[in-house]
Order: C-alpha cells, then structure tokens, then sequence
C-alpha cells in the first residue's frame, strides 16, 4: 500500500511481539545485561504527555540495548497506595482499591498502546498484598537490625476533622477541608534510622558520576552536613540551656537565647504559669514544615528568666520561646545573632532586642551599619579575642576553647533527619505491628505475613478508616496471647517506592527477592524520571539499598549508575473573558485571533505552562493515538527538544511527524535496485549509523532524530543504486528504536528475515566516517580569493598546480611569477606575490 496505516499496524506487531516474548528478561541469559527503568506511574486515572515523555525515551534505550545484544530488563508497574485514591473513595463514594484498580486497567491499556518494549510478566502494584506483604518482611528485617525505632514526634493536627493530616493537606496553615488553623501534636509514630548513613549517602554522590550534577548538589543540600558547636549556658538560679550552632565563631555577637516552644524549660514553665501556656499554645499552630515554619510571623515570648555567656560571667542574656526554634532539631534551643542571621534580624526587630555586627567583610568594616542580616563569611570584628580572625579560624578556636574549658563540644551536625513513616491514613501498606499493653511493640511473626488491608472500610467520616473498623485492629498479642491492637498507622508511600527496582529484578513468592538474581540486573543502568523526585525519592531509595547491605541481604551500595531527568511537556493555555481556562477543543482560530467556539467570544491565547487539568491544556495521549498512531507520538515526543528540556506540545508538531512516519515509508516501498554503487550514500548512511548510536548512547534522542531525517532526505534525492537499496534496509533497523511499528511493517514490506525487533544494531565502517574530499583556501598575499574541492591528502605540488590554474587566481596573478607559495595540505594554499 502507498500509506502506512498505523490502526491496522500498531496492534498487529503489538501482538507478535507479546507472542513472541520478546521483552521478556530472563535473568539466567549469558548475554551482558542491561536494566533500563523509568519511575513507574502513579495510577491516577491516565496516562499524561509527560508519561508519554517519559517512558518512550526509556523505551528508545532499551531497543537499542537489545539490538546491541544486550539482555534487557525494561520493567512497569505501579506506584498504587496514596492519598488521591482516599479523596477519590470520600469523594465519590468508589473503594480506593477499585478507583486505584481500574486506573491501572485503563492506563496499562494506554501504556500497551504505545507498543513499548516492557516485561509486562514483571509488573507489579504497590498495592496488593504479593507486594507490599514482602515490603512488611523487610520492614521487620531493618526493625531486628536496630534501623526502624518508634518515636514522640509532631504530626499536623486538624481540630475541627479531629485527624491528622499529611503536609500536601496543609494550605497556608490551615486544614484543607476544615480550613481550620492547624497544630502540632506530638504522636508515637515509627522512623526508619536514615541518618545512620547521613555521612555514607553524602559520601555515595562522589561516585555517581552519571548523575546530573544538579541532582547531586540538590542531595547534599538536603543531608546539610556542618560543623557546629554544641554548649552549655549556665543558669544563674542553677540548671543550664545546652544549645547548637553552627556558628560559633559569632558568640560575642548574641542577643538572646530562644527555645522552642516544645523545649522541657518552656513546658515546666508553662506548667506553673497560664501566660506561657497561651502562648505555646499560639506558637503551635501552623503547619510542621520547613518552608511554613520559615515563613510564618515570628512569635515570641520573654521568660524573665536568664542566662550567662559562656566568655563573660558578667554577661546576661535573656532566654525567650520563639516559635522558629523546633523542638526535634539540635537541642531545640540556640543563641540569636540579629546581624548575622535572618530570622534572628526579624525577631530582634520585633522584640526590640540588640543588633551587633561581629562579622565584616574585612577589619575596616567593623563599624559599618547593619541594615539586614549579614549572612556572611569574612573575618571576626567587635569579638574581643577573635577579631582579626578568619570566619574559619574564629569558629575552630572558639571550639578548640569551649573543648578545653569543658563547656561544649565541636560536633558534626547533618540537617537531614530521621524518616518518619508512619501515616494515619487507610490506603498505604499496614505497618506489621501488635501493641501489646504488657510486651510493648510486637513484631507480626514473619508466618502470619502479609497483614491485609480490609476492603470492608467506610470513608463518611475523617480519620484513619483502620481505627474504627470493629475487628481489623483487635488481635492476640504474638508473644504471651493476651488481647492486644494491631498498628492502624500504614507506611509512607515513598517505601514502597524504596525498592520496587529490586522487586522487578526478582520476584520470587517466598521472599522479597533473591539476592543473586537481583544483583544480576542491578544496580539499574539508566533511571529515567522527573527531577521533582531529585530529592526524597532517590534518597530514599539509596538509603534502603544500603540499609539492605548493612543487615546482608544485598550486596549493593547504590541503586541507580545512571540517572537521567527529563523535561516537562508543555502546551499552550487559553483563558476566555471571564479569566476561567478553556481547553484547546474548546477554542478556535479565527485569522490572528482565537475564540471561544461555543459564545463566539474572544479568547486570550496565554503562556505555554506545563500540561495540568487545572489549566486545561492537557492533550490525550489517547486522541492522538487514534488520529497519527503510536509512533507518530513517539516520534514526536522525541523530535523537538533536547530531552532534559521541556517539549512544547503542538499541533504542528505531531503532524510534521505523521508526515514523516509516511516519508519513510514511502522510502521502504520505493523498487529494490538490484546493483549499482553510489559512494555518497554509503558514507551518509554510515555517518547516520554511528550519529544515531551515540545519539541514543548519550541520551541525545533529538539529535538521533536530525540524524535519520539527514539520512531521508539523502536517500530520496538519490538516483536508484544497491547502495541505496541497502541504505533503506539499514535505515528501517535505525528508525526502530523511536518508531517500532513502522520499522516492522517496512521490514516486512522489504522482505527481512523475522522481525527488525531481533535485527542486530548496524555497525558502521569508520572509514567512511571521514569525508575523503576537503576544501582548500587559496589566498593571495594572505587574502582569501578562492576555494577548491580536492581529494583528501593530495600533495603539496598538486595543490600548487591546482591553485595556480584555476581561472580566478590566474587572472588575478596577471601573468606575474609568485614569490613564494606556502601549502598546508588539506587546508590551505597561500600564494605570495
Ligand atoms: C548562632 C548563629 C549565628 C546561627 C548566625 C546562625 C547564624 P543550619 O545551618 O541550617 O544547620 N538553630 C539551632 N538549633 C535550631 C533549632 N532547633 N531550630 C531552629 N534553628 C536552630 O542551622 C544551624 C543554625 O540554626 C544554628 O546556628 C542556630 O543559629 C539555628 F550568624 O547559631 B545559629
Ligand atoms: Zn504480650
């Protein structure tokens, strides 16, 4: 036929492929092997452009691994526990196991659609119990290791819903259903023990070398190792406040003390006294985040009690609760600086407190105004003792005094904190777990694994469904029988993304994985995903692997070699009079403008934003599907941007890809020529097959794509020759990677053997990679007047010859005799009159 026709294609090879078991991994094969894995999807509901995105790019490497004789592991599955299931149920009143159920239906459908290369034998759902029962093993395993504890910690109370509510649940402080003010409350809750290996995740990065840098300077940050000084200031009354700096070097320039409002002095106090009572009881409300707790009003409240600083006896400094301080960082307790320290500026400012520089950008400035926070490095000033020092030099001889005198303490202080897992919500992996009043913590005997979520939940109501089911919780304790609770808290989503990668190398049913087949794929060779996971996902993941080493389940320290972060799909958005989003099916071009087409109303053709529901610009991958078929969208997908940038969706865009789909088809179905050579294609071809190979190898998937259009455009200009018979085979193996169906259907148009998914990567002749015609300049006293196309590594005296006789230069020598010529060969001839 003289059109591909992707309906009648797509599935056909979608269905030989599955037939054949081409993508199915076999850990026992002898070939090298090569693990290729995008961070597989949350189910919630379809597939988005940005999936697309991201799965065809992993899908191009694991082709092209395979067709380089690689045995290839190129796992789905999904990330199934989570919270929009649980608004789903309240919301419209389905299970959160049948929402989440038939999303993975519907998106598995979609991803298959697609006809990328996966083992779909290997999928697997976070949700079910052949999952996450073997996520409750291991969780028992780091608990007997010492590396799971149980803990008080604050947790984000909603007074109104009387639950507890996750940190995406707080907006601005307050509930997001009840918008009630938020609190903290302090809840038992389980931890996993990551910073055990604070400094082993911190070190780690120096190997990751095939990391984009940006992602390991984002992890760095986040472990936030520093040097600091723990102290003790004393009481006069007796007792003392041990506090933690990272900035001793700046003692002589404190104003006050500040505890946190959870602080043991803060909650004595309030004990006896009504006044710091209410007060604590402000500073609490907010959110528990970081970023809240930064942004929020500083509070603050005077005690009347004081301290001495540990260079002075005659110096008193007041200690004040603030609601800045948290209580689980350091000591809860530190010594304020207003010129060197922000939000010490603005509690000083508020409060009424001294404002004193003890740091300058060099000894002249000592005198110089503050008018902000000076968070800098430079040299002590104002100091006593340290001025004069570097910033460096004040911090290490105000510890070197503090260890000496024994009044404090040089430490190493990491910023990351220990991984609270416990969430009080019902749709997440049941923590395996038996509270009994009189053994405490009991672990479920590994026998009685998994401990199942039950279906039979009602939602009507806040809180943890799990508290209030009428039997769920009520068990026998494991070790002396008496009736004790099961644990209603599940565990943190992020868990059960920790390790799926292990689980996809091996599955066995008796246990997570087995070690020896698991390493055998791993650690994963290119992990493909979006950098909003830069951070917790990968750290996590990274910690667990290495908790897993530590108690010798796995010998492996880091799971992901390669990472690769790709950008986001974008499209335009559309907004109608009344400022509300109207979708792209919605509006229409009328000559420069756009309308609304249902009102005939005027419409603002806005920014290009990254696609999302909320504004409406989401394309379907479905649609588009149905209208190009797959491999127009893949191509597409690939085409236009360098893959770590974002890829603005366009209309245009995916039809310049359809049409191309039918170039090359075109191309596959032109008559066979039997012989004839044709030396330019042959270079050209060879030129795309190595173009195209280190492409794909470097991630470059657009360049890949320029690469095969160069090589189209040679081929259907070229006059009939084998060469160019042959050049059209070997470009339908080299479009396989991006556009699968197509290449099968044109290898069978061409009569190849089998299918082109087993076809072997072509090797180029990297004789035929250098051009073997050069230009040279030819200058006159150094001028350039001329150009010549001569064979590559022709000798000085023909080039001469050459430059000499050509009309251009002959006319201009006039008959006169050159002084001298100089000849580079392949370069240039300069010729001097
Ligand atoms: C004096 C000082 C002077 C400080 C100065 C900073 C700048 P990082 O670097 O993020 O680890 N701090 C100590 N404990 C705290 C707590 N529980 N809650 C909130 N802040 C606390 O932060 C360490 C600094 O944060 C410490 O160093 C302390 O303030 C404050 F020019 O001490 B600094
Ligand atoms: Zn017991």
């Amino acid at each position: 036929t003289d059109r591909f026709d992707p309906a009648a294609s797509d599935s056909r090879w979608q269905e030989r492929w599955e037939e054949q078991r081409c993508f199915r991994a076999d850990s026992a094969s002898a070939k090298p092997k090569a693990y290729v894995l995008e961070m597989f999807p949350y189910p919630s509901g379809r597939i988005h452009m940005g999936h697309v995105r991201n799965y065809t790019m992993g899908d191009v490497l694991a082709r092209f691994r395979r067709a380089q004789g690689h045995e290839v592991l190129h796992p789905m599955g999904w990330d199934a526990f989570g919270m929009p299931a649980e608004n789903a149920a309240m919301e419209n009143k389905v299970h959160p196991g049948s929402w989440t159920r038939s999303n993975i239906a519907t998106m598995r459908g979609q991803l298959k659609r697609l006809g990328f290369a996966l083992d779909w034998s290997r999928e697997l759902a976070t949700c079910e119990p052949d999952y996450y029962g073997h996520e409750q093993a291991l969780f028992l395993d780091l608990f007997a290791a010492g590396l799971v504890f149980r803990r008080e910690s604050e947790v984000n109370w909603d007074p109104v819903d009387m639950t507890v509510l996750a940190n995406e649940q707080v907006i601005d402080g307050r509930g997001w259903r009840s918008g009630a003010l938020v609190e903290r409350r302090k809840l038992n809750q389980w931890f996993l023990r990551i910073t055990d290996f604070a400094e082993e995740l911190l070190e780690g990065l120096d190997t990751l070398d095939h990391w984009p840098d940006k992602v390991r300077l984002m992890q760095e940050n986040w472990i936030g190792k520093s040097r600091g000084l723990q102290f003790r200031f004393q009481r006069p009354e007796g007792g003392e406040v041990e506090v933690f700096t990272t900035r001793p070097d700046t003692i002589f320039g404190a104003s006050f003390v500040a505890i946190s409002p959870g602080h043991p002095i803060a909650e004595a106090l309030a004990a006896e006294r009504p006044d710091v009572a209410d007060f604590i009881a402000l500073a609490k409300q907010g959110g528990t985040t970081a970023a809240e707790i930064e942004t929020a009003e500083k509070l603050g409240f005077d005690t009347g009690l004081t301290v001495t600083h540990p260079l002075d006896p005659d110096w008193q400094l007041p200690v004040w609760i603030a609601n800045f301080v948290l209580m689980d960082y350091g000591t809860g307790a530190l010594f304020g600086v207003p010129g060197h320290d922000v939000r010490d500026f603005e509690f000083a400012t508020k409060y009424d407190l001294p404002i004193k520089r003890v740091v300058a950008a060099s000894a002249d400035d000592a005198e110089a105004p503050l008018t902000e926070a000076e968070t800098i490095s430079g040299v002590a000033v104002n100091s006593r003792f340290l001025d004069g020092l570097t910033t460096d030099e004040a911090k290490a001889e105000v510890i070197r005094r503090a260890e000496a005198d024994g009044w404090g303490k040089g430490t190493t202080q990491y910023r990351l904190r220990d991984w609270g897992v416990s969430r009080q919500r019902y749709w997440g992996t049941p923590i395996p777990i038996i509270h009994c009043d009189d053994c405490g913590a009991v672990p479920v005997p590994k026998d009685q694994l998994p401990v199942v979520l039950p279906e039979d939940v009602t939602f009507d109501i806040p809180g943890n469904p799990l508290d209030r089911h009428p039997t769920w919780s009520k068990v026998d304790c494991p070790t002396c029988g008496k009736p004790a609770r099961r644990e209603t808290d599940t565990l943190d989503t992020f868990v059960d993304s920790s390790w799926y990668f292990i689980r996809f190398a091996s599955q066995p049913e008796d246990k997570p994985f087995d070690a020896a087949e698991a390493q055998a794929w791993l650690p994963v060779g290119q992990y493909i995903g979006g950098v909003e996971h830069a951070i917790l996902h990968l750290l996590y993941a990274r910690f667990w692997t290495r908790a897993l080493e530590r108690i010798g389940r796995l010998s492996l320290k880091e799971p992901f070699k390669g990472l690769f972060t790709q950008g986001m799909v974008t499209h335009e958005t559309y907004k109608a009079g009344d400022g509300s989003w109207l979708s792209p099916g919605e509006v229409t071009r009328s000559g420069d403008d756009w309308i609304h087409i249902e009102s005939g109303q005027p419409v603002t053709s806005g920014r290009v934003e990254k696609m999302s529901k909320s504004k409406k610009n989401v394309v379907d991958p479905d649609a588009i599907i149905d209208r190009y078929g797959a491999d127009a969208v893949r191509w597409f997908m690939l085409s236009d941007s360098p893959p770590e940038r974002d890829l603005e969706w366009s209309i245009g865009g995916i039809e310049g890809a359809a049409r191309f789909v039918q170039r090359v088809w075109r191309l596959a179905t032109s008559p066979v020529e039997p012989s004839g050579e044709d030396k330019a294609v042959t270079r050209k071809l060879h030129r795309t097959i190595a173009a195209v190979g280190a492409a794909i190898e470097g991630l470059q998937f657009n360049k890949a794509i320029a690469a095969v259009y160069e090589l189209v455009s040679t081929l259907e200009k070229a006059a009939p020759s084998a060469a160019r018979s042959e050049a059209i085979r070997t470009l339908v193996i080299l479009v396989a990677p991006m556009a699968p169906h197509l290449a099968e259907e044109a290898w069978a148009a061409l009569g190849g053997d089998g299918m082109v998914v087993d076809q072997p990567w072509p090797a180029h002749d990297p004789a035929l990679l250098v051009d073997d015609e050069v230009t040279i300049a030819v200058q006159v006293n150094g001028k350039l007047r001329h150009t010549l196309t001569a064979p590559r590594g022709m000798d000085r005296e023909a080039l001469q010859a050459m430059a000499l006789s050509a009309d251009k230069i002959s006319a201009l020598m006039e008959g006169a005799e050159p002084r001298k010529v100089i000849v580079v060969p392949d370069r240039l001839v300069n010729i001097v009159l």
